[in-house]
């Protein structure tokens, strides 16, 4: 057996980069990976696994068992009905967005950023297209400033004109990522900007909604030739979602979450039973109206917690 690294793949093939450095097709043996049961797809990219190499064929193996995880980024696949894996063993999970084209989404950022501490993988808030600037918009500078001001990492860059590329590619060296973001925010493109020579399909945006059209449709991690210190980057490059929907976390939980909150969880008048939507005495409420927590942060969490509540998730 050697031991394999999962680049990418999808129903039961799946290209794993082997110790003995050659990539094989492998197909999983036996009927399922007894970790995967009940998720949306037995491997993600990032995966480490025992490789039975094909005796007969150099490009071929079969999948025999999993290294246990350190680490999965998850989200709820509406359609599947199932968590689905989108990578694994990160050391950043890297949440792309943008200014505009397509419209900035802050509530799909948070979705993910919670996601993301829930699997203690470290965030990164990642604006691409800042050659469109944050214009008239001051919320959007609003939002990046109050997540970094709760300890989230946020870098700014465009992939299109350079800017910022060469810090952010020096702060991913050495690691793992996985890029996730909506439709069209560039993902892609800023692998392509990482290193030219994977020429990633990229794709425009819809005319009539301003979405983008789901140009990637798998998962795919990618080595990027060495940086100045000598190491290499590993990314993911993952589909753009529509809709972020939570895993695992339920709606009295999710204060928990929001950093601003969690220590005042417990503290309210009325103790752990404080819904903190209008009670008296309750720490988060105070701490909304003295402008300790962001007015718009606290809405997205109400919007998250009934989103939770109902089952019916916006994008
Ligand atoms: N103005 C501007 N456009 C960009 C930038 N980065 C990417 N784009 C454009 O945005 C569009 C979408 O880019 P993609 O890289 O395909 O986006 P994606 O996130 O990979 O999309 P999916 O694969 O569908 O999830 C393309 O038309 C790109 O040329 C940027 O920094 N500035
Ligand atoms: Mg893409």
């Amino acid at each position: 057996l050697i031991e394999g690294l999962v680049l990418g793949g999808t129903n039961n093939q799946f290209e794993v980069e082997c110790a003995d450095g050659k990539t094989r097709l492998c197909s999983i043996k036996g009927k399922v990976l007894r970790e995967s049961e009940g998720y949306y797809n037995p491997l993600a990219p990032g995966d480490r696994a025992s490789i039975l190499a094909d005796d007969h064929d150099d490009a071929r193996g079969q999948i025999v068992s999993l290294v246990p995880r350190k680490n999965h980024f998850v989200r709820f696949n509406q359609k599947g009905n199932a968590p689905q894996l989108l990578a694994a063993n990160l050391d950043f999970v890297i949440i792309v967005t943008t200014p505009d084209e397509p419209p900035f989404r802050p509530r799909f950022v948070d979705r993910a950023l919670i996601q993301a501490d829930a699997e203690h993988i470290a965030p990164i808030v990642l604006l691409n297209k800042s050659d469109l600037g944050t214009g008239k918009d001051s919320d959007i500078d609003m939002r990046l400033y109050d997540w970094a001001r709760l300890g989230y990492e946020v870098m700014t860059v465009s992939a299109k004109t350079g800017d910022g590329m060469d810090e952010f590619a020096k702060r991913i060296e050495g690691k793992l990522s996985a890029f996730v973001g909506q439709s069209g925010v560039g993902k892609s493109s800023l692998l392509n900007a990482l290193d030219a020579r994977l020429a990633l399909r990229t794709g425009g945006l819809s005319e009539k909604y301003g979405r983008g059209t789901h140009t990637t449709t798998k998962g795919m991690l990618f080595h990027l030739p060495p940086g100045e210190s000598g190491e290499c980057a590993s990314v993911i490059d993952t589909p753009g979602v529509r809709r972020f929907i939570l895993h695992d976390i339920t709606a009295k939980d999710l204060a928990l979450y929001f950093r601003e909150m969690e220590p005042l969880v417990g503290s309210c008048s009325w103790g752990a039973s404080c819904s903190h939507l209008h009670e008296p005495g309750c720490k988060i409420l105070e701490a909304v109206y003295a402008g300790i927590i962001n007015e718009q942060r606290y809405e997205s969490w109400q919007r998250i917690r009934e989103e939770i509540e109902t089952g019916s998730w916006s994008d």
